[in-house]
């Protein structure tokens, strides 16, 4: 009698078929509505939009550029035990099943309706869901309760403890097919990205009148096993909060600017590529990367100058912030004074050469040299709301980040490897160092406790890309510490206390330590 039955995991199964069903019906019904309306993505990108600082640190310094992956797979494992769970509860306590499943419904309509640019119809998705889900779980639970009670020696056995009946797996194993299907259907069409890239394909952008000066020989060491000066589209890290891409064409794009401004100017594509290009390299770093991290590249962009839209609209005396919103409802606040300071702040529609990738925020973007792209590097950008820091407050200020992010000083040892062993001799240490917008003077490399030595640096580009280095160590057997700091052309060292990247960036010293042999 003790023996474990098919029959105990019958509840679960249909608790785990009955949800998959739901967030199946959700999927194809967010398709009329919007691929932000899908249940499970306006759950999952709340999460992200209310997960705390410290969270989102751990997941970005835990998972790097997979941290969506590592999400949607945490919210899989925590969905598919509910759901069991729902089923369990349903068959012993009805109609609390039922009940959970209502109540995440009611969690998929708060967060749908909360998307921005959302409407009362985004609620449909999660509402469908929850109905679909109670209705199949009833179902499948019913199939098993239906089963008369087989006698044994006299006694009926416990309704729980009977085969499973084959009405129950044809059903739920029927059910489960159609899931799949009509979520894997859904799913395709909500991340049909087939016009987008089709538009992308299409567009011809001008040349630029101000071309990216030509790199000199000397820029690039071409180590292996170190970083190339350019980083190639598909290589460049990507950080955002956007759990879906947004889909824009360059036909559906304008960039409305308003706010304390002369005059409200919209622009649209067209608008934009009649205004003459600049094209710059510049090195972007996100203020998550840590000591030694990857969250930078260094690209070609081609755009307008930020500062000669800000001209078109006119900006009132006063204000000091551009607050950029994304398609998808991210904010960014720039200082003003950062735009109009003679940098290269580009409203950018080109990447090394192509247009902008869809995940790099097809088809228009900022790139300002010198500030974190939490402050300044806004995808799929779509409105510039002229403000002040004093009244406005950006997606990342509000949770707990600095307003002001300005790129720190850094350098990064990327060979030889970490942990490494090499024969005793001579062994090239080399990596890249940043001071964007203010350019790096000297690096530094230190063998264990011993004296701070000179590196040899790389043909400076230009003081908003990174710079190459190298060191070439005479090598003893043992194990050493090699580390490594850049020095600015202010004549500031890096900051040797360790400092994580929240609130401002990170400081402290890349250190690496190598056996000899
Ligand atoms: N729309 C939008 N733009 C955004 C973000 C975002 O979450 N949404 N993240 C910013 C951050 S934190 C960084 S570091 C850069 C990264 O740009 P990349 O993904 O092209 O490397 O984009 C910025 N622009
Ligand atoms: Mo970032």
């Amino acid at each position: 009698m003790s023996d474990p039955r098919a029959h105990d995991a019958a509840p679960w199964v249909a608790g785990l078929v009955a949800v998959g069903a739901g967030l199946a019906a959700g999927e194809i019904a967010a398709v009329p509505v919007s691929p932000d309306a899908s249940p499970y993505f306006a759950v999952g990108s709340s999460v992200v939009d209310h997960s705390p600082q410290a969270v989102r640190e751990w997941a970005i310094q835990t998972f790097g550029i997979a941290d969506k992956v590592a999400l949607f797979v945490g919210m899989g494992f925590i969905i598919a035990a509910i759901a069991g769970a729902c089923g369990y509860l349903e068959r012993r306590r009805p109609p609390l099943g039922s009940a959970i499943i209502a109540v995440f419904a009611a969690v998929g309509v708060l967060a749908a309706v909360n998307r921005p640019g959302a409407s009362w119809t985004y609620a449909l998705p999660s509402i469908l869901a929850g109905v679909v889900g109670v209705v199949v779980l009833r179902l499948l639970l019913a199939q098993l309760a239906d089963e008369p009670p087989r006698f044994v020696d006299g006694d009926a056995e416990d309704v729980d403890r009977q085969p499973l009946s084959r009405r129950f797996v044809l059903a739920a194993g029927g059910v489960a097919v159609a899931a799949v299907a009509i979520g894997v259907i859904g799913r395709r069409m909500l991340a049909d990205t087939a016009s987008t890239l089709a538009d992308r394909a299409r567009i011809l952008l001008p040349k630029p009148v101000d071309p990216a000066p030509p790199i000199p020989p000397g820029t690039a060491l071409n180590l292996s096993g170190a970083t190339p000066f350019i980083t190639g589209s598909d290589d460049f890290y990507r950080i955002d909060t956007a759990l879906q891409v947004p889909t824009l064409t360059t036909v559906e794009w304008r960039l409305r600017i308003h706010g304390e401004v002369d005059r409200e100017v919209t622009l649209t594509w067209d608008d934009l590529l009649a205004m003459p290009m600049t094209e710059r390299f510049v090195t972007l770093a996100c203020v998550s990367n840590d000591v030694g991290g990857d969250l930078i590249g260094n690209a070609r962009w081609l755009g307008v100058p930020m500062q000669k839209v800000l001209d078109l609209a006119g900006v009132r005396p006063g204000a000091d912030m551009l607050l950029s919103t994304s398609v998808d409802g991210w904010t960014c606040g720039t200082p003003i004074s950062d735009i109009t300071d003679g940098r290269d702040a580009l409203l950018a529609v080109g990447m090394n050469g192509g247009p902008l990738p869809i995940e790099h925020g097809y088809p228009v973007r900022q790139v300002v040299p010198g500030l974190y792209g939490y402050v300044s590097a806004t995808k799929w950008v779509v409105d510039w709301e002229i403000t002040r820091f004093a009244e406005a407050r950006a997606y990342w200020t509000d949770r707990g980040w600095s307003a002001l992010g300005p790129i720190k000083l850094a350098s990064r040892i990327d060979r030889p490897a970490r942990g490494t062993s090499h024969p005793a001799g001579e062994v090239v240490i080399a990596g890249a160092a940043w001071a964007q917008h203010v350019g790096v003077e000297r690096v530094e490399v230190r063998i264990d406790d011993g004296p701070w030595q000179p590196a040899e640096l790389a043909t400076e580009y230009s003081v908003d890309t990174w710079r190459q280095w190298k060191f070439n160590w005479k090598a003893d057997k043992g194990d050493h510490t090699v580390t490594c700091r850049a020095i600015d052309k202010r004549g500031r060292p890096q900051v040797e206390r360790y400092q994580s990247p929240a609130p401002d960036g990170a400081t402290g010293l890349d250190e690496l330590r190598y056996t000899v042999t």
